[in-house]
């Protein structure tokens, strides 16, 4: 599109929150500040070999001590709503125990400052990090860490359960099984599928341990956030009709049955098996415990697939910079509409989506990312398609706010709307950022 700022004329309903997202990791460094213990990722990124250029964590955008300036941007942009992480090794430095004040402390500052720029906080209970000292004792394989998050949010809810209005569980447990215990390019780095089913049962236990835990301390909201994929047949032979409903199960309905229908879904078991170790490890009540009631559903969608035959996947679209990503907003209408048909009108807000862009800071020290702006103005129409639909679409965020750790892909790729200069730490407003303020203003795409 020659011209991506051109404006379509859509207008949101009154009170839609624009947002962005970050996660702790991702952007906070000080890894070893305040009391802040190991977490699986310092393990993996310090490890030779796991990500681009051997880059970690350790300072990523300095934000835990940048944050009053980094409120200061956002309150620039006009958000609405900012979507943050709490770092469980900040809160507990091995996962178990009292809780670490200086680490509260920090998020507390954030939360409050946020409150007085008028932005309203999104936390994220886990966004990855899982402690170190937890992983040694089998990580999410051991049910008990399940347990353990649990008194983990509970912490978190007494220090700050009543000034956080909205709460998110578990960040993308699929992609902590598939990641992480498939394809072993994220932490804790494993390939083993048994193992991989087994952590998704136990991460979908503890989101509904800590919806429980927030019960009894604050009416705060709270819900899941899954990242979904559409999954479309590659043609139209029916051995790929078949194909792509289990592929289905094994991205979508994995996670969305069992916490909006209190079962997992049968195709999924009986491909796993009765042998497999997530099938031996569900006990009676699991499936009560992972369907407590949600308040909300949070979406981050970024690419859809197209299944074959063979149960592979095909590319159809363009991609971005991310080999994973292929561009096609429409997905993101038929996410969401499909949510409300299958699942009824649970509130959703979509609490990630965005792609990364090859941006450079120029001579005159702008960042020009036309292609972000296309990107955003197409799910922006998409999303807005689905509220006229119908869906109860409340708020969006975009991922992400600033440039970050990419977990694998390092600091190479960026996915801000705000340019990190990391040898100084100053942060540019990207022309996506001008743009996204003017939308935010208007409450018009
Ligand atoms: C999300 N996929 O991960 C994470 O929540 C963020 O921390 C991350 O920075 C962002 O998306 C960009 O990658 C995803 O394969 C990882 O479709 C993989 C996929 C989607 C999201």
């Amino acid at each position: 599109d020659p011209n991506p700022e051109r404006r379509l004329g859509l207008r949101f309903p009154d009170g839609f929150r624009w947002g962005a997202a970050t996660s702790a990791y991702q952007i906070e460094g000080a890894a070893k500040e305040d009391g802040r213990g190991a977490s699986v990722w310092d393990t993996f990124s310090h490890t030779p070999g796991r990500t681009r250029n051997g880059d970690t964590g350790d300072v990523a955008a300095d934000h835990y001590h940048r944050w009053a300036n980094d409120l200061d941007l956002m309150k620039d942009l006009g958000l609405r709503s900012y979507r943050f992480s709490i770092s469980w090794p900040r809160v507990q430095a091995d996962g178990t125990g009292k809780a670490n004040q200086r680490g509260l402390d920090f998020y507390r500052r954030l939360v409050d400052g946020l409150h007085e720029r008028g932005i309203e906080p999104m936390a994220t209970l886990f966004h990855w990090d899982l402690p170190q000292a937890l992983q040694d004792l089998g990580g999410w394989e051991n049910r008990d860490v399940a347990y353990r998050f649990a008194d983990y949010a509970a912490a978190v809810f007494e220090a700050l359960g009543t000034a956080v209005p909205v709460w998110l569980t578990i960040n993308e447990p699929k992609t902590v099984v598939q990641n992480g215990y498939l394809g072993g390019h994220h932490a804790p780095g494993l390939r083993d599928p048994d193992a991989a089913y087994l952590v998704a049962h136990h991460l979908q236990l503890a989101h509904g341990l800590a919806v429980r835990a927030l019960r009894a301390e604050s009416d705060a909201r709270i819900g899941p956030a899954l990242n979904l994929h559409p999954c479309y047949p590659a043609d139209d032979r029916p051995e790929t009709e078949t194909a792509t409903r289990l592929y289905d199960g094994y991205e979508n309905r994995l996670y969305l049955d069992s916490i909006l229908r209190g079962a997992y879904p049968q195709d999924v078991l009986d491909d796993l098996g009765p042998d497999s170790r997530m099938v031996r490890g569900i006990r009676d009540g699991d499936l009560a415990v992972i369907s407590s009631p949600v308040d909300l559903l949070a979406v981050q969608y970024y690419t859809p697939y197209y299944v074959t035959g063979g149960g592979d996947t095909e590319t159809r679209w363009p991609t971005s910079e991310a080999f994973w990503q292929q561009i096609f907003p429409d997905g993101m209408f038929d996410m969401l509409t499909r949510i409300t048909r299958d699942y009824g009108p649970i509130p959703l807000t979509i609490t990630e989506n965005g792609l990364p862009c090859p941006d450079e800071l120029g001579s005159d020290g702008t960042v020009d990312d036309p292609g972000r702006v296309e990107f955003l103005r197409d799910h922006f129409a998409a999303a807005h398609r689905a509220i006229e639909a119908g869906v109860p679409l409340e708020s969006y965020h975009v991922w992400s706010l600033m440039d970050n750790f990419e977990w694998a892909e390092g600091y190479e790729q960026r996915w801000g709307l705000v340019y990190v200069d990391y040898p100084t730490q100053r942060r540019i407003l990207k022309r996506s950022a001008h743009w996204y303020k003017g939308v935010i203003r208007d409450n018009t795409v």
